[in-house]
């Protein structure tokens, strides 16, 4: 089947007259009211947070009895990953009911105390918008899937087998797309005798965007959770939601050649045909107008964050330029990308420092005009920072989840920090496949296996990068469990919670936790920190990483270590800013600079302001 030429992409540039928060453009002191650019966000993961009722699952209640510790960390911003009615295929990212809790997690009421305990410590609460796809038991795709001459057919993306093929049979899918999942992205429904689109699991069939009933919907939930005093949302892969359609309705193929390593995948990569697809800002900037411009219950604005599979720098600039009113920030991938191998993040290579401090200059430089970036080390979806770029040996642990903070959070955008990540929780790099949980994994488990790999391979490369790395257990103190759950944790808990805990972190005024809520403290108490231009030094150094901060006369100067061995460097012109005010360092036994060259031991990083 030869594709038709796919339609030319409408782009719009309007700007809508309504919204009140022109101030915030570049370099503006008061930034209007786009409080987000100096703002910090937490990022809980509610499954893996904290357990109320013993039932060895994370819930909104274990959240409410936390909030103080996120208070005294400092944190303006909660986000929560999702905790609407779902049947867990992907841990809540597959959702049957948008306004609906899931009873593990706990009740709205659940929901309206603790936006209230966050609003009346000064926080506020981001949901997880997850609107590229829904459970396919959600009632729209119930009643989708009910007939081919459903009012809500056309709410998803059905197609007919290949032209020559019998449905289900191998190499009838509508197009030879490899899911995010491992497989193909299209699943077999003999029932209507046609496939559907599913970009991630068979339970998440893909929404259809290009149906304005679809998007009204969408927005109609947001508008309900706005209403109920939510301040933003974080949106799910929302970069795949405009697919590229030809002519006659058909999806288009992915480009033969650019097939999967052998033995992965008899499919091919049809990213290009769902990401950062032809309508993307067209929707985006409609859904700014139908919801984001209203702002929040509170009458602030509300933060906006989109996640961004295979986003480039340049669709980053407009989504995020506040002239096009579309999204206040991206999740790029570039940077969480910069160790995969060939074989893509199941292969990770050994950083390459320079390569990463390359990566975030560019983004750092490319919205310094306009737009603004999300700085992220972890989430839900990445290995543990500590593990995969750190020392995470008792030696090292400490120093190098501080100095990896340190990096971070003197950037110039919006930090997110994600749960445990202040008390420099690790990878737990399980190698036996059943310890894992995780669909992506366990998928790409079995597809590997089946596709002739060995156990130990396919292993080797699950351990350091696996999802459910992230997923372990919060822990909390060194009691059972590490004071997550009285019960059996869904996930084991990491074994070395003993020493790695909340309890003796917040004991602890030299740990990770105290040196993350002074990193806070300096965003909020200094606007270079939060509007400062970025100059990147050293971008060769193997194991340093430099760079300034600049705003009016002050400039502020972030030097780290980031290897296992001592490091002198010479900083190109600070040594006046060397000679200022020591705003943080690791080590408070530092080697005092000599003018502009710097000694730093291991995994040590300090940060100079004049
Ligand atoms: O993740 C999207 C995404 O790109 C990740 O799946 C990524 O490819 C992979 O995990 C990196 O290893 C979002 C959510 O964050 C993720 O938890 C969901 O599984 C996924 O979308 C589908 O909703």
């Amino acid at each position: 089947m030869t594709s038709p030429e796919p339609k030319p992409a409408p782009d719009h540039a309007g700007t809508d007259p309504g919204r009140s928060d022109d101030a915030h453009t570049r370099g503006d002191a008061s930034r209007g009211n786009a409080w987000w650019r100096s703002a910090v966000v937490y990022q809980v993961y509610p499954r893996s947070f904290a357990d109320s009722d013993g039932d060895g699952i994370g819930d909104l209640r274990g959240v409410i009895a936390k909030l103080d510790h996120l208070r005294s960390l400092g944190v303006d911003v909660v986000w929560l990953s999702p905790i609407f009615t779902s049947p867990q295929a992907d841990n809540g990212y597959d959702i049957s009911d948008y306004q609906g809790i899931d009873p593990t997690f706990g009740s709205l009421e659940d929901v309206d105390e603790l936006v209230a305990g966050l609003h009346s410590r000064g926080m506020r609460l981001v949901m997880d918008l997850v609107v590229n796809h829904t459970s396919d038991e959600h009632q729209w795709f119930v009643e989708s899937a009910a007939s081919k001459d459903s009012p809500k057919r056309d709410w998803y993306w059905w197609r007919p087998p290949r032209e020559g093929f019998v449905g289900g049979e191998r190499g009838a899918e509508p197009t030879n797309w490899h899911s995010f999942f491992s497989g193909s992205t299209w699943q077999w429904h003999p029932e209507t005798g046609e496939y559907y689109l599913h970009l991630f699991a068979r339970k998440q069939p893909d929404l259809n965007w290009e149906n304005p009933e679809v998007r009204q919907a969408v927005y109609a939930m947001m508008r309900w959770w706005v209403a109920r005093g939510v301040d933003g949302f974080r949106m799910d892969v929302i970069n795949l939601i405009s697919k590229v359609v030809c002519d006659d309705g058909a999806l288009p193929d992915g480009v033969v050649g650019t097939d999967l390593p052998a033995g992965v995948s008899r499919y091919a990569d049809g990213s290009p045909f769902y990401t950062n697809g032809p309508r993307l800002h067209e929707f985006l900037h409609e859904m700014h107008t139908e919801v984001l411009a209203h702002g929040a219950a509170s009458g602030d604005v509300l933060i906006t964050v989109g996640e961004m599979p295979g986003v480039t720098l340049e669709e980053a600039r407009k989504v995020t330029d506040p002239a096009r009113r579309e999204l206040d920030m991206v999740f790029t991938f570039e940077h969480v990308g910069i160790d995969h191998g060939p074989g893509g993040k199941w292969a990770l290579r050994p950083l390459h420092l320079p390569d990463l401090k390359a990566n975030l200059a560019r983004w750092q430089e490319g919205l310094m005009a306009v737009g603004w970036n999300s700085l992220y080390w972890n989430n839900h979806d990445q290995p543990r920072v500590v593990s995969r770029w750190g020392d995470d040996s008792a030696e090292h642990r400490v120093a190098s989840a501080k100095s990896l903070g340190t990096v971070l959070h003197l950037l110039r955008g919006t930090p997110y920090v994600y749960q445990g990540e202040e008390l420099g929780m690790t990878n737990v790099g399980w190698s036996q496949i059943g310890s894992y949980q995780d669909i992506e994994t366990l998928n790409y488990y079995s597809e590997s296996v089946s596709g002739g790999a060995s156990d130990g391979e396919v292993m080797a490369g699950i351990g350091p990068v696996s999802r459910d790395n992230a997923r372990t257990p919060m822990q909390w103190s060194d009691t059972p469990h590490a004071g997550f759950t009285t019960g059996t944790p869904w996930l084991a808990v990491n074994p070395n919670y003993p020493a790695v805990n909340a309890e003796a972190a917040v004991a602890d005024p030299d740990s990770v936790f105290h040196h993350y809520r002074r990193l806070i403290e300096l965003r909020h108490a200094h606007e270079v920190v939060v509007e400062g231009d970025f100059a990147l030094l050293l971008p060769d150094h193997e194991q340093v990483f430099a760079y300034t901060r600049s705003l009016g006369d002050e400039t502020l100067l972030m030097v780290a270590n980031l290897s296992s061995a001592p490091a002198v460097v010479d900083l190109p012109g600070q040594a006046a800013t060397v000679a200022g005010t020591l705003l943080i360092a690791t080590h408070a036994d530092g080697a005092p600079a000599d003018g502009e060259r710097v000694s730093l031991a291991p995994w040590e990083s300090r940060a100079y302001l004049a």
